[in-house]
């Protein structure tokens, strides 16, 4: 199977990523052929800023390897350093329609949040996710529950696409885990865990024990004491979520030990439960601190294979649609 995904370069990769996407990929890459992308072109449709842009590019490439990803198992490289995205971004505009774009959910909450000066390249976004996920001809894109209705979309660009010029590209399917697509933010569990959100109300792969530690203690629950799951406690659940997919046990047998104790007794647990599993992620990070050389020449090599997986499918795509 042919597998894709893609991380924007916006900050911290936090424990919602992690659960959301990235620990899919580490499974993934085993069998299959892997192909991450740090989307840097697609970070740049909200307020940024350009003199930190390729810092942060070397930064999250060394997350994505401390998390687990292996850049000779699977390709890892910067979406704007291989041009067939774009390309292919304008072509399937042409077959994109303009209502569907303007269903997204992610446009109507980012044009939200981000009123002034509002650009049409929020609003094309999911149009070069399609391309993305179209170039590799892939079958698989493990993500969270936020961008399922992306992947979708491109599913649609697909067939709209093979329709009016014949079989072009593979219709991809989205791939959620059954637990953990949408992580809650600690601050307001009514959102989801965001990277450009308030640090308050993520936990970064990398977080010291103390930040974690203050985060946790901090972070909003619901009235009540009852350390249950439940509709009603979205700030409990989250944290149970939380705690189940890291201990691996059951909600149900975790709702038993804490039975009759108190938040603080539960949070202290998840704080040292969270102090420990994040605790390689630190010593990895660590051993890739100050290797720049090393992580350029993993993106340069990278860039290589994608673009060579791309070229493929850009020129048959240029071919039907009549420019060659
Ligand atoms: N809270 C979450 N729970 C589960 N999965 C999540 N993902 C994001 N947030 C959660 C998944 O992580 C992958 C990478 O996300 P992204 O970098 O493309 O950006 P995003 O979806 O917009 O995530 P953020 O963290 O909220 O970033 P910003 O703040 O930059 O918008 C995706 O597969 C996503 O589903």
């Amino acid at each position: 199977m042919r597998v894709f995904s893609g991380i924007q370069p916006t900050g911290e990769i936090h424990i919602g990523n992690y659960l959301g996407a990235i620990k899919q990929w580490i499974k993934l890459q085993k069998n299959n052929e892997c192909v991450f992308c740090i989307v840097d072109l697609h970070a740049l449709t909200i307020p940024y800023n350009p003199k930190v842009l390729q810092k942060l590019i070397l930064e999250k490439t060394i997350s994505y390897i401390a998390a687990g990803i292996n850049p000779k198992k699977s390709v890892i490289f910067v979406q704007s350093k291989v041009k067939e995205h774009t390309e292919l971004a304008w072509l399937l505009s042409i077959v994109t329609p303009i209502g569907e774009l303007k269903r997204m959910t992610q446009y109507k909450e980012k044009a939200e949040q981000f009123k002034v000066n509002l650009n049409a390249g929020l609003f094309n976004y999911p149009i070069l996710m399609a391309a993305d996920i179209l170039l590799y001809q892939t079958d698989i894109v493990p993500v969270g529950k936020d961008q399922e209705q992306h992947v979708e979309l491109a599913r649609i660009i697909a067939r709209k696409f093979n329709q009016k010029y014949g079989k072009t590209f593979q219709e991809p399917q989205a791939q959620l885990p059954k637990s953990g697509a949408k992580i809650m933010s600690l601050s307001n569990p009514k959102k989801k865990m965001s990277k450009t959100d308030n640090p308050q109300g993520y936990i970064s792969l990398f977080d010291s024990p103390k930040e974690i530690k203050s985060k946790i203690m901090k972070s909003v629950t619901d009235t009540g004491k009852e350390i249950k799951y439940s509709p009603g406690k979205l700030g409990i659940s989250n944290l149970l979520t939380i705690y189940s997919l890291f201990s691996e046990k059951p909600i149900k047998e975790i709702e038993k030990k804490f039975k009759n104790k108190g938040y603080a007794e539960f949070k202290k647990s998840l704080v040292n439960l969270l102090i420990n599993s994040l605790e390689p992620f630190r010593q990895k990070r660590k051993e890739f601190q100050g290797k720049e050389k090393e992580i350029k020449n993993i993106l340069e090599e990278g860039a290589k294979r994608a673009q060579i997986l791309a070229q493929p499918t850009i020129q048959k795509a240029r071919q039907k649609m009549g420019l060659i």
